[in-house]
């Protein structure tokens, strides 16, 4: 059952109530391998559906346009406080909804319709805010775009200088959605100070491995750090910016009044106590976990005949090209989660085929880390995953079904923070 328990809802809208605890369950007995998910706490959970979700509170703390803000002042200063600790920044802005907004929020701090902005292109590994075509920040800016090497799979970045070099950026981003790589801040910074343009590093993959000290920090070399709080740093779904102390005005103004009104305080909440957790010896663990067990399960799944983008990966991220395997990203993916192995198929670095119907898998460790499994599982889930791309070649959906069972069994042993068995 859901924990916390749920009974009024169940009262009021048994439909509803039925619906949530069928997810609930269905994320106990999967293995949730989707890069950009996880579980977070039943702390964060009860501070995310508290009477804050009723409050108003355009403006920032001590600075509102609505009145009552006794409680909700300090609540957000406390996530902004949390939030300069944990990643030793001087301003935090709490307030994105999410992480596209927070990333808009830099184009209107700094940028002008029709300015150019540079980030890496979306079938790279990129992400739609980034300059993609089909996104605003595609169609109102004048986006340029870098890759990664064909022969590598690792950003070029003499490629990245020639380009920042030829084209003038007013704003570079670095990060992205399917990056298996450390990200080399201090290359981009330099290349960034040569053509005068801001850097902003969107550490939303990577935020918690960043805060537990298991990817290196862009402190010191980004301008601006955008980042949702739900993937690896495991808070609620929203976003933070971060910037230095030359930066803050411009966000603050652009996230509020620029592009939002008033702030889901009953999030700010759960961030707040999403980045107390993240402040402790128990997350650096964990995050250091999330990676050894990206690199065992990369191991594993090379071993067993999987094309993985870039050769492995450095985070929690796992790219694959299932072209070697003889199937599509996308009818693996459905196998897959038949198979109780959920993630999402994905592009691949100079993928043939459209996005919509690509070559690859994307899969990351984070909320299977945070169900307590280690290096020692991964050859078994490398196991698992293989032979369900193998049945799906074969339509063996009892194959599937069985894989299903025995990864329902392994979960079992398993607690998930947000459910119990009744
Ligand atoms: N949807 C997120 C992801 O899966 O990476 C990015 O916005």
């Amino acid at each position: 059952m859901h924990v916390p328990q749920i009974p009024q809802l169940t009262a009021a809208d048994p439909q509803l109530a039925e619906l949530i605890e069928g997810e609930a369950r269905r994320q106990h007995d999967k293995l949730r391998m989707i890069a950009s998910e996880n579980y977070v706490s039943t702390a964060v959970l009860e501070a995310s559906g508290t009477v804050l979700t009723n409050k108003y509170s355009e403006g920032y703390p001590g600075r509102r346009y609505y009145e009552g803000q006794q409680f909700v002042d300090p609540i957000e200063t406390l996530a902004i406080e949390r939030a300069k600790s944990v990643f030793g920044v001087a301003h935090a802005n709490v307030q994105p909804y999410s992480g596209s907004p927070a990333n808009l929020a830099v184009y209107l701090a700094f940028l002008s319709p029709g300015d150019t902005v540079m980030g890496m292109a979306l079938p790279m590994g990129g992400h739609l805010t980034h300059g993609w075509s089909v996104s605003a920040t595609g169609k109102w800016f004048n986006p340029v775009r870098y890759g990664v090497s064909r022969e590598t799979g690792l950003i070029d970045l003499d490629e990245v200088r020639d380009l920042a070099r030829r084209e003038r950026p007013k704003v570079i981003f670095c990060g992205g959605t399917a990056v298996p790589r450390t990200i080399d801040f201090p290359a981009f910074a330099e290349i960034a100070r040569e053509v005068g343009a801001i850097l902003v590093a969107d550490i939303a993959h990577i935020a918690g491995l960043v805060a537990g000290g298991a990817h290196p920090s862009p402190v010191g070399y980004a301008d601006v750090i955008t980042t949702t709080t739900h993937k690896t740093l495991r808070g609620p779904r929203g976003a933070m910016i971060m910037t230095t102390e030359q930066y803050a005005a411009p966000i603050d103004k652009a996230v509020f009044p620029g592009l939002q009104g008033g702030p889901h305080n009953h999030t700010t909440a759960g961030i707040a106590v999403a980045l107390r957790e993240a402040s402790t010896d128990n997350f650096r663990r964990y995050a250091h976990q999330v990676v050894a067990n990206a690199r065992a399960l990369a191991a594993a799944l090379v071993e067993r005949g999987f094309d993985l983008a870039s050769g492995g990966t450095d985070n929690h991220l796992i790219l694959a090209d299932l072209t070697a395997k003889g199937v599509a990203g996308k009818p693996a993916a459905q196998a897959l989660d038949r198979a109780g192995i959920e993630l999402n198929y994905n592009t691949v670095p100079y993928d043939p085929r459209k996005p919509f119907d690509p070559s690859g898998i994307r899969l990351g460790t984070a909320a299977l880390t945070t169900r307590g499994l280690t290096e020692e599982q991964m050859p078994q889930v490398a196991g698992w995953m293989d032979d369900a791309v193998t049945a799906s070649i074969k339509d063996d959906d009892a194959a599937l079904d069985r894989i299903a069972g025995e990864v329902a069994d392994l979960l079992a042993g398993y607690p998930m923070p947000g459910y119990a068995t009744a």
